[in-house]
């Protein structure tokens, strides 16, 4: 065991301090995976996890003396057998995902991570998190830039998991308002219950993406709010094979007692449409835990007694619904099969509507023209689909209206007039290769193309232009550039969401007359290719390999049209909530806590969907337009990365798979952001920004804002190795925690001079 680290977390964290091994035979690559015994493995097969504390080379793989892809390929993995599960690249995080519980996130590991030098402790998640912090806090009065952490990585590499820890620490970090630390951290468990399914590739995966904004004020965090952005809503009436719906049904099928299932019309899970096969007949314990914690966590934000009965009866109305199924009728349309009457009835008594009405918007089409209303009857297909888009108008509405309550309740005293500093943490959903990839994965992938592009961005072009501005000549690092790619998908009026628009909006298209569009104006476009055997289709060369899309929906989801009438038949429902939904959800923020609109609320937002009906924004744009948002943030913010690894695709812990790794290594451009770490120089602040932050360094008040100080201050630091450009310096990444350092050390020898000097006084008043 090196250093005192060692000893203190084995003992803060109460491992067993006398399980120290011998070394142990090293386990050989073999067919291209690993699986062996791990680092201080005892005879007993326990682990020396307090060994994980030892300092050992290879932590930062930027300061390797051999720079090729093998040896950063076995650096991760001998650092993973030993469940070394972070490395750095310079400044940057990798994180390989364990799949087994590592106990590296204890409270007391926390505050060494608070207490102590970063540069004196291993690679760690609550290092990211605690320099994010420390970056916020610019000198007293003075305000530095809001941070950002992006988290990155394939489907089931930890994104998620890495977001909670990031979250965990922040709060014990700020040790702010301990209420609202705690409503903060139960966020997480709504969110997932309601956002988050089993797919193929993450049994726990989010279907939706999400920017978490913490705000701080003096340090102490005092609100918070979620964006979220593009839920996977068609899960909630289709789900591929190996796949399920979201997990929220499946918690309330299997944890609430059958004598409450009444009180919302709940019956046997298996009868379920939506959910049917993929429901267990024997329910796995952890539902019914999942359902308690969803409970608690309820009550934990604020969601209040009647909003919560609402919100179960209104997703036990989404499975009735489901269940309503039609025949053509002699007299022509479409009816409801006899079988099913019962499930309509059900359903218009859950969402607090007449049956009739409910039954007329999903057989047919009521429209007014010129004065005249015209009543279009409805195919069984039609009808179908309008069962499903109001089932997932429903609950996505009611997504939205959970996280708009959540942000009502975690707003804090955020609105007290004086500035706060933000950190926001990015986890959107990983990038996506099914068998089969919808428009849902089209968009879940140009996601990750614009996080590659805004990554890029930041760690070659920034450089590259603060070194050419600041006159100092160094070689261009190449790397692969998306910016084609991202065109492809954005540039108007010709990029594929664009023409998607266009599409949609004349009635007569289809998917393929949309795909036909797409094969002639990219015909000479080496990212795009037509589809061969998947029509109508396509398939597009992202940064992460080729992928292939079906068309088949396109038009229909981006359009993402509910039957007509439907809004103005649940603006009128019994069920308040129902009602809320309706009405623009966003809307509800503003709404009284008791959940109910005024008279003037109602009429202004009848008002506003009448207007807005006729201009209804796509999906496509939408989407664009929160991206194009959420890029505005960060571009503003000082970003932090954490790029996570998924080892296997099995997602099985202590088995790390060389060519799934190296795949993601290669596309996420990780060699070359190596060598740029290596020999260029990542934080670049103007001398403003420097001397603002660590002008205390010289010990004298208000230093001026030269180049002369920032040397002067560098020198205090004993910084080797930067240099001072035209009006910006240019640090290695280590510098900063080196000054850091200097700070808590200033700051602690100030803590042991105020209390000599309080005691020198005590003293001379005994002796007086
Ligand atoms: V997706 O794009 O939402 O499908 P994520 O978010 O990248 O994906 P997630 O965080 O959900 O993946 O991680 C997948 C699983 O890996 C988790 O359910 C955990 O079982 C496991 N995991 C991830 N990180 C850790 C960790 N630090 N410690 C232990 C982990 N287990
Ligand atoms: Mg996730």
């Amino acid at each position: 065991m090196t250093g005192g680290v060692g000893v203190a977390v084995r003992a803060w964290a109460g491992l067993d301090a006398g399980a120290q091994s011998d070394s142990v035979e090293q386990p050989k690559l073999t067919g291209g995976a690993l699986r062996g015994r791990a680092m201080g493995e005892t005879p007993a097969g326990g682990l020396d996890w307090a060994a994980l504390w030892d300092r050992i080379p290879g932590e930062d793989a930027a300061l390797l003396a051999e720079l090729t892809e093998n040896k950063l390929l076995a650096t991760l993995r001998d650092r993973y057998r030993d469940h070394r599960i972070y490395t750095y690249v310079g400044d940057i995080l990798i994180a390989v995902n364990p799949f087994r519980d590592l106990p590296l996130y204890s409270p007391e590991i926390s505050d060494i991570f608070s207490s102590r030098p970063l540069s004196s402790l291993p690679p760690h998640i609550f290092a990211v998190a605690d320099r994010a912090y420390n970056s916020l806090q610019g000198n007293p009065g003075k305000l530095s830039r809001n941070q950002c952490v992006v988290i990155s990585g394939d489907s089931g590499a930890g994104k998620t998991e890495s977001t909670k820890l990031l979250l965990k620490h922040l709060v014990r970090r700020s040790r702010g308002n301990l209420q609202l630390g705690q409503q903060i951290l139960q966020v997480n468990p709504l969110l997932e219950a309601f956002g988050n399914a089993q797919t193929v590739m993450n049994p726990n995966s989010s279907r939706f993406g999400k920017y978490i904004q913490l705000r701080f004020r003096d340090g102490a965090v005092r609100g918070a709010k979620i964006n979220e952005y593009l839920l996977e809503k068609s899960r909630v009436s289709h789900q591929d094979p190996g796949e399920k719906n979201f997990h929220i049904f499946y918690y309330m099928l299997g944890g609430i007692p059958d004598e409450e299932k009444q009180v919302y019309g709940l019956l046997q899970p298996s009868l379920y449409r939506y959910i049917g096969s993929k429901w267990e007949e024997a329910t796995p314990s952890h539902w019914v835990e999942s359902y308690q914690r969803v409970c608690n966590a309820m009550r934990m934000v604020g969601f209040q007694e009647q909003e919560e009965l609402d919100l179960k009866v209104i997703l036990s109305g989404v499975l009735s619904l489901g269940n309503v199924v039609f025949e053509p009728q002699e007299s022509g349309g479409v009816g409801v099969c006899p079988t099913a009457m019962g499930w309509l009835k059900a359903a218009a008594g859950q969402f607090g509507v007449q049956e009739e009405e409910l039954l007329s918007c999903l057989t047919c089409t009521l429209s007014l023209t010129r004065g005249e209303s015209i009543r279009r009857l409805h195919s069984q297909q039609q009808a179908e689909d309008s069962r499903d888009s109001i089932a997932r108008g429903v609950y996505s509405r009611l997504f939205g209206w959970i996280v708009c309550k959540i942000n009502e309740l975690l707003a804090g005293d955020m609105d007290m007039g004086k500035e706060l500093q933000e950190i926001g943490i990015l986890d959107i959903f990983g990038f996506e290769n099914f068998s089969v990839n919808r428009f849902e994965q089209l968009c879940i992938n140009l996601a990750n193309e614009q996080l590659q592009n805004f990554f890029n961005h930041h760690i070659f072009l920034m450089e590259e232009q603060h070194y050419k501005e600041e006159g100092m000549e160094r070689e261009a690092v190449p790397f692969s550039n998306n910016q084609a790619t991202l065109e492809l998908f954005l540039a108007r009026p010709w990029g594929i969401l664009s023409l998607l628009d266009e599409q949609s909006s004349f009635p007569q298209a289809t998917d393929v007359s949309f795909v036909e569009k797409l094969n002639s104006t990219y015909r000479e476009s080496p990212l795009y290719e037509r589809g061969r055997g998947f029509e109508p289709g396509f398939a597009i060369h992202h940064y992460a390999g080729k992928i292939k899309y079906s068309a088949a929906g396109f038009l229909e989801k981006n359009r993402d049209a509910l039957p007509t009438n439907i809004n103005r038949l649940f603006i009128s429902s019994e069920t308040s909530l129902i009602s809320i939904l309706f009405t623009v959800y966003c809307f509800a923020a503003s709404i009284s806590r008791t959940g109910t609109l005024t008279p003037q609320q109602r009429a202004k937002v009848k008002v506003s969907q009448e207007k807005g009906s006729s201009r209804k924004i796509s999906v496509g744009a939408q989407f664009r337009h929160s991206l194009a948002v959420l890029m505005e943030k960060m571009y503003l913010a000082e970003p932090h990365f954490i790029r996570c690894i998924k080892p296997n695709s099995q997602n099985e812990p202590g088995l790390l798979e060389t060519q799934t790794v190296l795949n993601q290594l290669r596309y996420n451009g990780l060699m070359e952001t190596l060598r740029i770490r290596r020999d260029g120089f990542s934080w670049r602040p103007s001398v403003q920004e420097f001397v603002a932050r660590f002008g205390i360094l010289l010990l004298t008040p208000g230093a001026e804002v030269s180049r002369e100080s920032c040397k002067r201050i560098a020198e205090t630091a004993q910084l080797i190795g930067w240099h001072c450009g035209k009006s910006r310096l240019f640090f290695k990444y280590w510098h900063q925690d080196q000054l850091q350092r200097r700070l808590v050390e200033l700051r602690d020898a100030a803590i042991v001079i105020q209390k000599r000097y309080k005691g020198m006084l005590c003293h001379r008043r005994y002796r007086v």
